[in-house]
């Protein structure tokens, strides 16, 4: 094969300071806005690693465990972790590796509540995230439909209106489908995708987060797209494979004080499922990685 025909499955990348490793490694992006279970996911995702319940192993020295160990301890008595946000980008990388031997990097950002929102309304993107951006295979999106309305908004608002007058008095702001769009198509922007054609790399993975809050969904894809049709639409014509899986990392709502017992007794890693295309679940809440390090 020409060399030149390999090389974009290639990433070069420096592990520990100063040797330079070539290797057919993925960089994982976890996204999502404040508030839809990323330290949770973080820290069930981690018990998995460490105990072994899963088909993903840590490989190296993982960075800044501190939020991730914190949300361990309070799930080891059964109560949710109480919200830590950092005013700067702080981010966690994970080494891991699965049984086949294909590695992988995780890459947990955290970052003030408001960032991610401020990044949207101001346009700009910061220099922290612009690297981590352009240097990603792979992008983990999670959405909490539970807290996202489908409501109206500007691009809702009928077009003959347009003409009247004073419709600066209906102002509206863009509508939570919008809002994600837009990210999606700022962090597009700056990212290598090539623009002919349907984006493959970055892949993009949408979890549908804390599904056990969800009545009466069984397939992921139809729940995400009853409840954010535009920003389904949006994903499947922009991205040529995009998947769309469900998570509830803790399985059950917990309180911050209130210690629930049953998951005091049978231990964090008991809980939390993924919820397959079909609409299966299943109790590998690591699946949605190593299934992209599987088909690497
Ligand atoms: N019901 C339910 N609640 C969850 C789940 N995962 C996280 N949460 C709750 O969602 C809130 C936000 O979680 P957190 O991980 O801090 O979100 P982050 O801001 O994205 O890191 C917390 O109150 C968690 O208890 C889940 O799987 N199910
Ligand atoms: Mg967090």
């Amino acid at each position: 094969m020409l060399a030149s025909a390999v090389q974009p499955l290639i990433h070069y990348s420096y592990m520990g300071g100063d040797n330079l490793m070539v290797a057919r490694k993925r960089s994982v992006l976890l996204l999502g806005e404040s508030n839809v279970g990323k330290t949770h996911y973080g820290a069930q995702f981690l018990k998995r690693l460490i105990i072994g319940r899963s088909s993903l192993k840590m490989f190296g020295q993982a960075t800044n465990l501190d939020p991730f160990d914190q949300a361990l301890n309070s799930l080891s008595d059964g109560r949710a972790t109480g919200h830590t946000p950092s005013e700067t980008y702080v981010e966690s990388i994970w080494p891991v590796i699965d049984a086949q031997g294909q590695q992988a990097e995780l890459v947990w950002p955290d970052y003030g509540g408001e960032q991610v929102r401020r990044m949207i309304a101001d346009h700009s993107i910061a220099g922290a995230w612009r690297d981590r951006i352009q240097g990603g295979t792979d992008w983990i999106l999670l959405v909490r439909l539970h807290d996202l309305k489908n409501a109206d908004d500007i691009f809702s608002r009928p077009l003959v209106d347009l003409g009247k007058a004073q419709v600066t008095s209906l102002a509206r702001r863009p509508s939570d489908q919008a809002r994600l769009i837009e990210l999606l198509q700022m962090l597009l922007y700056i990212s290598p995708a090539s623009r002919d054609g349907q984006v493959v790399t970055p892949s993009l993975t949408i979890l549908l987060s804390c599904w056990d809050e969800l009545e009466g969904q069984h397939k992921p894809r139809e729940a995400l797209r009853a409840s954010l049709p535009m920003f389904s639409d949006f994903v499947e014509s922009v991205w040529d494979s995009p998947a769309v899986f469900g998570l509830s990392a803790l399985e059950r709502p917990l309180s911050e004080q209130q210690a629930d017992q049953d998951y005091a007794i049978k231990g964090p890693e008991s809980f939390g499922y993924i919820v397959r295309r079909d609409g299966v679940s299943d109790a590998d809440i690591t699946w949605p990685v190593s299934r992209l390090l599987a088909a690497a």
